[in-house]
């Protein structure tokens, strides 16, 4: 292990300078709005406001397959906020999510307009609305909510740390990665050996404990995010590669992963969505051909 830090934390820290490495311009140690904006509302009950991270593609594939079980009130007018612009600070985001973070929704079905922030809380919110991908018993429920909240606990692992310090971070530093890779590591073999016994997450029923592991942890099993397949040998993991090619077919899944997609293929890119018909008519590939 090379011992590269010279650094000594000074008694009180100060936010002096960027701290450099990508996402750095929009790191702060303050909350609250830097900016007056109001956000849109469209025709639907739902609006989401969001981009395709993994975070914001949980709610985007929820809404999608609650439309495909046929939940016609699960239709939603879907926003792009563009985090790297800071559209998270704008004031009239901040008002539905005051952790500025992508996803937040707005119900206007309810008597007063209900805001539901973290991806977590929405999934559950979704689940409970409709009374769908949530088992109904107790027990499977609970194991259910247990896989939910496993994912919301680990995930920052793998962002935070190992996403941040493999890829992101301005040089590499080997304490960091090999801290994170550990950890990640550890978590695919806890899903792995679940996976060895569950068809999905929570048994035979596939649910928002699914819907929230998916785009996360089978993403980085196919190598999608952070490039980090071989580094962890992701391959490696077999029920895990089993359970994620099975979601990845999943119609709604593949619709879900596009909206509010600003990267990537032009074809897989559906910023807003707000009719189904979008995904005909209005991806990238075709706006840009038409301008
Ligand atoms: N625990 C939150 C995390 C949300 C989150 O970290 N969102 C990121 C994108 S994946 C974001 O909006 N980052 C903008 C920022 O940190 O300023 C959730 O699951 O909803």
């Amino acid at each position: 292990m090379n011992d590269t830090s010279s650094y000594t934390p000074p008694k009180v820290w100060k936010w002096e300078s960027e701290s450099g490495g990508a996402f750095a311009n929009i790191n702060r140690p303050i909350a609250g709005s830097t900016h007056d904006k109001k956000l849109p509302v469209g025709k639907h009950p739902l609006q989401l406001h969001s981009l395709a991270t993994p975070n914001g593609v949980k709610i985007t594939i929820m809404l999608e397959e609650l439309l495909a079980l046929g939940h016609s009130g699960a239709e939603y007018d879907a926003y792009l906020i563009d985090i790297n612009e800071g559209e998270q600070f704008g004031s009239g985001f901040v008002d539905i999510n005051p952790n500025s973070k992508i996803p937040a929704l707005m119900d206007h079905s309810t008597p007063t307009p209900t805001r539901v922030f973290e991806s977590g809380a929405i999934l559950l919110y979704l689940a409970e609305k409709f009374d769908a991908f949530l088992p109904k018993d107790l027990p499977s429920r609970t194991e259910c909510l247990s896989w939910l909240f496993w994912q919301m606990g680990s995930a920052p692992y793998l962002g935070g740390g190992f996403g941040h310090f493999y890829a992101y971070a301005p040089f590499k530093i080997e304490y960091a990665i090999d801290r994170f890779a550990m950890e990640v590591k550890r978590q695919l073999d806890v899903l792995d050996r679940h996976l060895a016994d569950n068809r999905y997450m929570c048994g035979d029923e596939y649910t928002i404990a699914d819907i929230a592991i998916w785009p996360w942890y089978g993403v980085l099993v196919t190598g999608r995010v952070y490039d980090a397949a071989e580094f962890l040998d992701t391959q490696s993991y077999k029920n895990l590669v089993r359970w994620t090619d099975e979601i990845g077919k999943r119609e709604a899944v593949k619709r879900g992963r596009m909206v509010n997609r600003s990267f990537g293929e032009l074809e897989d890119q559906l910023h807003e969505r707000h009719d189904a018909s979008d995904f005909d008519t209005k991806t990238q590939d075709k706006l840009e051909t038409v301008s």
